[in-house]
Parts: C-alpha cells; structure tokens; sequence
C-alpha cells in the first residue's frame, strides 16, 4: 500500500482550530516591543537625530539609532547578495520607508508614540525612480557609501552565445522584437515580518523566534556578522502565515529586536504592519525587457536574444546564487528546441526598496517565463500561425531529454507535447477559437484565449554552482525511530503552510512500510535540526525531500541488519516486500519495522560491529536541479467600454513528477494561479516622480480574492525526475510562473481586433481601456 495520495494535512488539525502558533503569538515573560522610525523620503541627507524627547517618555526603555549600531559595528549588514544595507541609517536615506531609528518601550503603543517624539533633520536629494533614468550621467549617486562609486551601475551579466545568435538573426527569415516590463510586485504574505529576540545575559545565549523560510542560514548570519558564537544562537521559526520569498531574508527589524534584546536585557518583540511589509521588504521582479526570436517563415523558432534593466532598488538585496546575478533567468529558452541564445541582464540602483527576491519562482524564472511566452505570441501574430499550432512545432521532444540548452542548463526529463494536447483538449481548444472567430465576425463581445507553456528549474542546488553568500544548497535529514516504532524525522527546511509535515512523513512511510500518522516531522528550529539552506525556489521536495527518503533508506538498510539477525538470515538473503524484510521467497516470515525497532533496541545478539538502533543521518546535494512544467490555457472575456478582464476559463496542466501527496500539489496550484491573475491584472508597486509608495495599502495594492478566480480545472501528466530518489519534481512556485502570462496572452488576444501586439501588466481596467484606445500605460 502506498503511503503516496490524498490524505489531509496534519497540520490543519491546529490551523483550522485557530490553535496555529506564529512569531506574533510568542509571549516571554518582561518582553518590551519594538517600533521602527521609517524615512518619509525616498533619498535625503540625515543632517542631525534628536532622540531625546523619545527618551524621556516613561514608558521607553531604548532608542537605537545608526550610530549607536555604528559603535557597535552593526550599522551595516550584508546583504544576500554580497552589497551591504544600511541597518539603520547614518549618513542618508535611500527610499521611503528606510529604517532610521529603533524605539524599545514596555509595550507596542508607547514605542510607537515615541517614533513621533524623534526629531529628523533631512535635507532631500533628488531622487532615481525610473531605472531607465539611472545610468544617465546627471543622475544623482544612491550609492555614495560604496568606495569610490561614482553611478548607479550593480553589474554586467550575460550568458549564452552572442555570436552563433547575432549570426542567426542576421539571415533570418522573421525576427520580432518586444519591449515589455514585468512591473514591481510585492510577495504580500498575509502575516507580515518581525522577530522576538531574547538574549540571556548569564548564558551568552541568543534566541530569535521569526518567520523566516531558511532558519540555519540565519543563525549562520547573525554569527558572521554580530560575532556572537553560532553555538550560542538559536533560530526559531514556528508557524509562517505565508511566505512566498518575502521570508528568506534578514531585515534591519530584525536586526534593530536582536541588538535592543542585548541593550536592554530583556526580550524584544517587534511585528511590522501592513504598510511597512508592502513598503520596506523585498519586493520581487521590475525587469524591464527587451527581446527578440528569431524564425523561419513557416515557424520554427531558431533563437532568442534578450537584454534586460534590472531594478534593484537602493541596496542589492537579490536573493539568488551568487554565480548567478540575474537568478535562474537564463532559463529564457524556455519550453523550446533552440540552435542559439543570448541574453545581457544590467543591475542598477534605484531609489526604492531593496529584494528582488524570487517569489513564487525559482530566481527570476518567472521572468524569464513571462518573457519567452509573450514573444511566441508576438510571432504568431506576426507569421499569422495559431499560437498553439506554433508552440507544438517548436517544443522539445521527448527523445531530446536530457536536454542541454543553449544557456547551459540541463532539462531532466520531460515530455512537452503530450502535456499541451491535454490541456488544448481538456479546454477545448478548436471550438474556443470557432467561438472567437464567430464573434469576431459578428463584431463583439470581444474574447480571448491564451496559452503559455513552462518549464521552471527549481531544487538548487547542486552546491558546487549555488550558494548563498558562500553556504552551499545543500540539505539535512535525521530521522529516529523510536523502539515503539514511531518515528521523528528532522529536516532544514521551513514550511510556511505547503504541508511538509504532512508530506514528508508520506515520504518515510512510504520508504519504511510505516503509517504517516506514526512520523512527526520536526522543522524550523536551529537546535533540533540538521543544517541546510531552508525553503524558496521550490527546493524543500526536490532537496530535502530526497534527503528524506535517503535518510529513510539508510534506516531501512540497519534495519535489515537487525531482521536478519531477527530471522536467523543473513541479510542478503532477505527481501523488502510490501513494507517488511522477510527471507526471499517467504513473505510470512516478513518483519515490521515495529518490530524492527523494538529488536533494534532490545537484548537481541546483533552481529559484529553493528550498533543496534535504527537512528540516521544523510545530507542531499542534488546532482541537478528538476525541471517541472505545464501547458497552460486561459479564456478570458474584455468589456472593451470599461476594460475590464473577466477570466471565464483557466485550464492548468501540471507535470511536477512523482505526486506525493495531489490533493496538496492541487492546492498549490490553486493558489499560484490566483497569484498569476493578480500580478497580471491588478498588481502593482507604483512610485511617483519623488519616490513616494503609492500602494502602501491592500487599499491599493490588490490581491485576487475567489471572485476575480474562475474556477480552475486542473490536469496532470507524470514524467519523474530520473534524479530524484522519489521521481518528485518541485510544484510550489509553478502556477505563478507559468499563468501571468497565460492571461496576458488572452487579452491580448481579445485585443488583436484593435490591432494590439502587446500591453503590459498590470492589465487593470484603465489600462485595457487606455490600449483600446491606442494610449497604452507606461510606468
Ligand atoms: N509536493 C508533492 N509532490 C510533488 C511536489 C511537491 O506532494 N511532486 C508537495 C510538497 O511536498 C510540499 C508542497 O507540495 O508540501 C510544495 O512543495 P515544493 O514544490 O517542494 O515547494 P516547497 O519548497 O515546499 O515550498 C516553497 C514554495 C515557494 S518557493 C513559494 S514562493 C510558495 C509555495 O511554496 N510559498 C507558499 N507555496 C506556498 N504555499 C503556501 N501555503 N504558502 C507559501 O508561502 Mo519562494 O522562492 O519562497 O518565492
């Protein structure tokens, strides 16, 4: 019996009864709370920090500004991407809502009070809001703190072949260029960002309970940079309220709760607000493109060529491999059997706030994604061809697996075709376009059909290309099994409400012949778990999951030892079967890992050199990473009088491998493809030419509820990972890769009668309106 299939999450049991315990829960006895002072300017001199009116409020027991850090040598921190950031300010600041100083009080409301009572001198600068403006020579310096920086300029990046692709586009047939932007967007977990520190004077001991996605990269963190010995700190992550790569990080709050804890003796809470999470924490995309395919006239697709501005904001704060500037980008191939590519990605400075972190995708996958699926179109329109007709000519056979692509990266397996015939047939494509074109020729109402087809790389490592300011992506399992026969498995990874308690005690019931009601999992604690780079870029199945199933094969394999010893065999002649070792042939004689357990820990004469217990350990670095993939199909209906996208139909078909659990996998999707209809059609991180937030709300900032979603219709396929102990490929992140630009694909499609080539996101009503129009809106 498998232990694989729809089972309900454990951890609903705690979830749905409101019985969840999240960093904001966490109640220490003589806790104080936090409150950070925020720039109201998006770039300004700090003159002078009057601090002690602030001071003087009973109720505050410290205020923390840039240069007490500075004394402390903590006003600076690295960054995920090797740039520093500014804990709290000293000499200036570089966007709104930066952090400027830190108020400890007895309780939330006194220490926000206070921030009112510090008294800021700023002189204001001119600000670079426009990453197009950013590398103009009069264009104000952000980073004036870095030695000898006289511009905005981050880096240089490029991967591919320049010339084999130049050559290419020089006799081609067809070539199609576009510029699009796929705009700022905000990762936007319901539960924002903050941290308890508690340090304890007596034992040197520092405990920091906060949501983050990668608690032992953390730890490794704060001891890099604070001295404190690694030892000595213990990251907690409990329950996340959602984290979608807005976690991964460390931000100056948490920094400010850890350094007040130390000043003040006593544990510090600080929670951010709503306003400060959409404003000061990584944001993620703001990736101005530029690209072009080259094809043969009747529609093979023989290269890309792309050029991207990358928006940073005012510090490089990227989460991605540090090989890696643009992230995973280069995967632009995408889905598609190309002779040459090439892309040129500049990361420049602005005044705005600081991530670039990959949400929902594997580092900028989702880019490169919406990028490739977009200029497919674009050339369909332009050979006259139907887009579907045009992306089965060109996708990847499955004779071609393993496929190297023109950037390098080495697709695991797949099978392209068969999974866009089932989505066109599960949406019904030919009558869809039948019903289009009658329509049409009928004069309204306008309809659209979009498709878009994936592939995502997700699972980093292998460590020796991916790391993260230079810890290796690599992963732990530790797994016990108990003489009763129960088990506790202890991995490095994070769940901020995927299911992995519930999925990968599957994993080691299936691999032990056990019951997943009989594995606890344990996670998100420094002290109890094993190292390991935590949980973005859908890693946890593909890295800690094989972990887990390893570990649990080594534990099968004692076991072994101990049946045989059991049976009076040796242990080559035993057979796992259905979940038991039994001598060959025998299966009566079949031992269950119960009573394995108890063997392993009982009077039992064990052979020479064995230890007895079951207990092991394993770390997983993946040899590649998997690449899931999907065929998606979208049917939208645009009222052309008010603009506004009614997504009647969104049909989803997935290939992450090996399923271990679907009904999680579907939730998954779901939920990522609510995140794809709201990045194209309402999102937005919107500036004015000062540098001002304006969507520093959920008033403005819109995020998809049930009545923007149609309901969707998923199917599936299976090809495994051939490199994955399970066969699993990660699913967490596809649904956002993949759907924007299924949806964008439809509207423009219902806009081709208007003789619209492309519109870019967010496709909100004025914006659908104003391209009817022929006034399209740009930021
Ligand atoms: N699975 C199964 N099978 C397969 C795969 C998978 O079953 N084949 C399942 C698992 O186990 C889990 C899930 O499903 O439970 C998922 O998984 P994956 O894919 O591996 O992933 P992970 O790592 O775990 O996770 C992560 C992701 C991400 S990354 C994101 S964004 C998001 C997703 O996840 N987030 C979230 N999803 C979710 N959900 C929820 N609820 N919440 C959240 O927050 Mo980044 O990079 O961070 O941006």
């Amino acid at each position: 019996m498998s232990a694989y299939g729809r089972m309900h999450r454990k951890e609903d049991a705690r979830f749905i009864r409101g019985r969840g315990t999240y960093t904001d829960d966490v109640n220490l006895p003589g806790m104080l709370h936090g409150a950070v002072l925020r720039s109201p300017h998006a770039h300004a001199a700090i003159v002078s920090i009057d601090t002690s009116a602030a001071e003087a409020h009973p109720k505050v027991k410290a205020v923390i500004t840039g240069e007490t850090l500075a004394g402390l040598r903590l006003a600076w921190m690295p960054t995920l991407s090797g740039d520093t950031q500014a804990v709290l300010a000293t000499d200036k600041v570089r966007f709104q809502g930066q952090e400027v100083a830190f108020v400890v009080a007895e309780d939330r409301y006194a220490a926000r009070d206070a921030l009112e009572l510090i008294d800021v001198e700023y002189e204001p600068l001119p600000a670079v809001v426009d990453a197009r403006r950013a590398l103009d020579e009069d264009a104000p310096v952000i980073r004036d703190d870095l030695d000898g920086k006289a511009d905005n300029h981050i880096f240089d990046w490029q991967a591919g072949d320049k010339a084999a692709t130049d050559a290419i586009f020089e006799r081609a047939q067809v070539t199609v260029a576009q510029d699009m932007l796929y705009p700022r967007v905000h990762p936007a977990p319901l539960e924002t960002c903050g941290a308890v520190a508690d340090f304890d004077r007596v034992t040197g001991k520092l405990t920091v309970w906060c949501p983050t996605q990668a608690p032992h990269a953390h730890r490794t963190l704060y001891a890099m940079v604070a001295g404190i010995p690694e030892h000595k700190i213990r990251v907690i992550s409990p329950d996340i309220g959602g984290g979608f790569g807005n976690k991964v990080g460390i931000y100056p709050g948490y920094v400010c709760a850890i350094v007040g804890s130390i000043v003040t003796g006593r544990p510090v809470k600080w929670m951010e607000d709503r306003s400060e999470n959409l404003m000061s924490t990584s944001f993620a995309r703001d990736y101005h493109m530029h690209g072009e395919i080259a094809a043969t006239r009747d529609g093979r697709i023989q290269a890309i060529r792309v050029k991207v501005l990358a928006d940073h904001g005012a510090f490089n704060g990227t989460a991605q491999p540090t090989k890696y500037p643009a992230g995973f980008f280069h995967v632009f191939t995408g889905s598609y059997d190309l002779a040459a590519a090439h892309c040129e990605v500049t990361g420049v400075y602005t005044n705005k706030a600081p991530g670039g972190v990959a949400y929902a995708c594997s580092f900028r996958v989702t880019e490169a994604v919406y990028l490739v699926e977009r200029l497919v179109d674009v050339l369909a329109v332009e050979l006259d061809m139907d887009p579907a007709e045009l992306r089965m000519r060109n996708l990847l056979k499955p004779g071609q697996f393993p496929y190297t692509s023109p950037t390098g990266w080495e697709y695991d397996s797949g099978d392209y075709p068969r999974t866009l015939r089932l989505a066109l047939d599960m949406a019904g494509y030919d009558k869809l376009r039948a019903e289009q074109a009658d329509r049409r020729a009928a004069g309204g109402p306008l309809m659209g059909i979009g498709i878009s087809f994936f592939t995502e790389a997700v699972g980093a490592g292998p460590r020796k290309h991916m790391d993260i300011l230079g810890l290796g992506m690599a992963d732990g399992a530790e797994l016990r099994v108990h003489p009763t026969g129960k088990a506790v498995l202890r991995v490095s990874c994070q769940s901020q409400g995927q299911g992995h308690e519930t999925t990968f005690a599957q994993i080691v019931a299936q691999e032990l012949g056990m019951s997943p009601g009989d594995v606890e999992v344990v996670h998100g604690d420094t002290d109890q778990t094993p190292f390991g780079l935590g949980t973005y870029g859908s890693r946890s199945t593909p890295v800690s999951g094989a972990a887990t199933a390893m570990v649990a094969r080594k534990v099968r394999e004692r076991a072994r030892v101990v049946a045989s010893a059991m049976l009076e065999a040796s242990p080559e002649d035993l057979e796992w079967a259905e979940g038991r070792w039994a001598v060959r042939g025998d299966p009566a004689t079949g031992k269950s890992m119960a009573e394995i357990a108890l063997a392993a820990h009982s009077g039992l004469e064990l052979p020479e050199g064995v230890e007895g217990h079951l207990d092991a350990v394993c770390v997983y670095n993946p040899p590649n990473l998997t690449y899931p993939f999907g065929a998606y199909v979208c049917v939208v209906d645009v009222d052309p009088g008010t603009g506004q996208v009614k997504v009647r139909r969104f049909v989803a078909v997935d290939d992450c491998g090996v399923r271990i659990n679907p009904m999680i996998v579907e939730g998954q999707i779901h939920g990522g493809l609510a995140d794809g209809v709201g990045m194209a059609l309402m999102q937005l991180m919107a500036f004015d030419e000062e540098g001002n937030h304006l969507g520093a709300s959920f008033m403005d900032y819109l995020l998809p509820t049930a009545v923007e979603c149609p309901s969707w219709e998923l199917g599936e396929t299976v090809t495994p990972s051939p490199h994955h102990p399970i066969g699993a490929k990660g699913v967490g992140e596809s649904a956002t890769v993949g759907s924007p630009a299924a949806v964008v694909n439809a509207v423009v499609d219902a806009l081709r009668p208007y003789g619209v080539r492309h519109a870019d996101m967010p496709l909100t009503p004025a914006n659908v309106w104003l391209t009817i129009q022929g006034r399209p809106f740009r930021t």
